[in-house]
C-alpha cells in the first residue's frame, strides 16, 4: 500500500523522479559518519527550481520533514535520513548556468561537485579557490551548507566569501533572490550569508552564483619532517613571514602510517613525530631561492629534521596525497572525529593542553591528529580498539569531547570548524555559542522554517 503522502505527492508532480527501493533509501539516507541506520520516506531526485518549490509546499501541508542532500560526504550527520523524511536530492541539478566574464562569476545549480566547479572556472582561465580532499564527490549546495573551508583557507578564506548571490526555496516554499551578485550591498540583513553555513535549516540552495579569481601563480609544494609540536609553530611562523603560502598543512606519524597502509608512497626516510605538506608561490627563481633559504634556516634552528621539495607535478600529487589521504584511510575504523578550531595565535596553548587532555583521557587508544594548522584547525580521529563494543566507545568519546569542549571554550574556539555541528555535535554547541545566541538561532529559524521541516533535529533539537 503506498504512503499516502507519497502519492500524493506523485498526483502533484507525476515527472518527479521519486525511488523508493531499500538500497536507494540506505544509500541516499547516510553521510559519511555511518553512525546512524538510514530510514527515509523515500527519495526525492528534482530537476527544477519548481518542483523543489512544490516539493517544499506539499512538504509543510503533509509534516514531512525534507533532509537536502548534496554528495553526503559529510563528517556530522548533516545529511542523514534516519526518521522518514524525504531526502531531497539535488544531484541532478548539477549545470553550470551562466558564466559571466564581466562580474567574473559562475552560476551554477547546488548539486554541481566541486571538482566540476572547479573544472568549470579553469575553462574560462579563473579559479574558484575553496579546496579540500572531498572535491571529487561533495557538491558545491553541501559546501554552501557548512560553510566549508579545507586546504586551501589560509589564502582564500572559506566558501563564505567566494558567494556572490543565492536562490533559496525557504522552509515556506518561498524562493528567494539573495544578494543577485552584487559586490556593494548596504540594504539591510543579508540572508545570504545568514544560509550560508545554516546547515539545510533555513533553505535550500536552488542556485548560486560564485565569485571567479586569477588561477594562482606556479606553485612549489614541500613536505617537511618536523621532530615537535613547537618546531611546527617555529616553522609556520617563519614560512608564513617569508612565503606566499597557498597551504600549510600537518600530520602525525600515526596518520602518515594509516595512508602508506593505505597505498600512499612515502618520500622521506627515518621515524618522524610530524609532518607538513606546504604549497606557496614560486613563480620566480627568487622566490624557489627564499623557500630553500627558509628551509635551511628551519634545518639549522632544529625545527626540521628534512624535507622533500616535488620536482614534478606527480610528486606533487603524491606529497598531497600523505596529507589527503588519511580520512579515507582511516574510514574503514569509523573513526570518532573532533573538528576544532582556535585562533592561530591560541594554537600552541591549546595544542599542549589539548594533547595532555587527550594523552590522559585515551590511554591506550589510537589518536590521530592532523589538519589545517595554518588556519588553527585541527582534526581528531580516535580509533576504536577491537575489544571495545561500539557503544562504549562512543559513549567513553562523548565524554572526552565534553572535556575538550571546555578546554575550547577557555581559548575561545569552536567545536566544528568546517564539518559542520550536524548530528555529531548538537550536545556541544553551548561551548560555542552563548545561550542567547544559541536563542537567536531558534528564533531566525522559526521565521525562515515556520513548520520546523527543514532538516530538524540537526544543528539543535527539534522544538
Ligand atoms: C580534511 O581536512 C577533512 O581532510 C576531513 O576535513 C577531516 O577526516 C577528518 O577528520
Ligand atoms: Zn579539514
Amino acid at each position: 500500500m503506498p504512503d499516502p503522502r507519497l502519492a500524493e505527492l506523485c498526483r502533484r508532480l507525476p515527472e518527479l523522479r521519486l525511488l523508493t527501493e531499500p538500497g536507494d533509501l540506505e544509500h541516499y539516507g547516510r553521510d559519511w559518519t555511518r553512525r546512524w541506520t538510514p530510514a527515509p520516506l523515500a527519495i526525492a531526485l528534482p530537476a527544477s527550481v519548481d518542483e523543489v518549490q512544490a516539493i517544499v509546499r506539499w512538504a509543510n501541508e503533509q509534516q514531512v520533514a525534507v533532509v537536502p542532500s548534496g554528495g553526503r560526504t559529510g563528517l556530522s550527520g548533516g545529511a542523514v535520513a534516519a526518521n522518514g523524511e524525504l531526502v531531497l536530492s539535488m544531484e541532478r541539478m548539477n549545470r553550470v548556468l551562466a558564466f559571466n566574464a564581466v562580474d567574473r562569476t559562475l552560476t551554477v545549480q547546488p548539486g554541481m561537485i566541486l571538482q566540476q566547479v572547479h573544472e568549470a572556472a579553469r575553462e574560462h582561465g579563473l579559479l574558484y579557490p575553496v579546496d579540500f580532499a572531498a572535491r571529487g564527490s561533495c557538491s558545491i549546495g553541501g559546501n554552501i551548507a557548512t560553510n566549508a573551508g579545507g586546504i586551501r583557507v589560509i589564502r582564500y578564506g572559506n566558501t563564505r566569501e567566494w558567494i556572490a548571490g543565492l536562490k533559496v526555496i525557504a522552509g515556506d516554499g518561498e524562493l528567494l533572490d539573495l544578494n543577485r551578485g552584487l559586490i556593494k550591498n548596504s540594504s539591510g540583513y543579508d540572508f545570504r550569508q545568514l544560509m550560508i553555513g545554516s546547515e539545510g535549516t533555513l533553505g535550500i540552495v536552488v542556485e548560486a552564483t560564485l565569485k571567479l579569481t586569477d588561477p594562482p601563480p606556479p606553485s612549489q609544494v614541500m613536505l617537511l619532517a618536523l621532530p615537535d609540536m613547537d618546531a611546527l609553530m617555529e616553522v609556520f611562523a617563519l614560512f608564513r613571514e617569508r612565503l606566499a603560502l597557498q597551504a600549510f598543512e600537518f600530520f602525525t606519524d600515526r596518520a602518515l602510517q594509516h595512508v602508506l597502509a593505505h597505498g600512499a608512497q612515502h618520500a622521506i626516510e627515518g621515524d618522524h613525530p610530524y609532518y607538513v605538506v606546504t604549497e606557496f608561490d614560486a613563480a620566480s627563481e627568487q622566490q624557489q631561492e627564499t623557500a630553500l633559504a627558509a628551509f635551511g634556516h628551519a634545518l639549522e634552528q632544529g625545527w626540521v629534521s628534512d624535507g622533500v621539495i616535488a620536482q614534478s607535478e606527480a610528486q606533487a600529487a603524491a606529497l598531497w596525497r600523505l596529507r589527503e589521504g588519511i580520512t579515507e584511510s582511516l574510514a574503514p575504523r569509523r573513526p570518532y572525529k573532533n573538528d576544532v578550531s582556535v585562533r592561530i595565535s591560541a594554537v600552541p596553548a591549546f595544542l599542549c593542553e589539548m594533547q595532555a587532555l587527550l594523552a590522559h583521557e585515551y590511554p591506550g587508544i589510537e589518536v590521530v591528529w592532523f589538519g589545517h594548522i595554518g588556519d588553527g584547525n585541527l582534526h581528531i580521529n580516535v580509533l576504536r580498539p577491537d575489544d571495545l563494543a561500539e557503544d562504549a566507545f562512543i559513549a567513553q568519546c562523548e565524554q572526552v569531547t565534553k572535556l575538550l569542549a571546555v578546554t575550547l571554550h577557555c581559548h575561545g574556539g569552536s567545536i566544528s570548524a568546517e564539518h559542520g555541528i550536524g548530528l555529531v555535535k548538537r550536545a556541544y554547541l553551548a561551548s560555542t555559542r552563548s545561550a542567547a545566541e544559541i536563542a537567536l538561532m531558534r528564533g531566525v529559524r522559526k521565521v525562515f522554517d515556520p513548520h520546523g521541516i527543514l532538516n530538524p533535529g540537526k544543528l539543535f533539537a527539534a522544538d
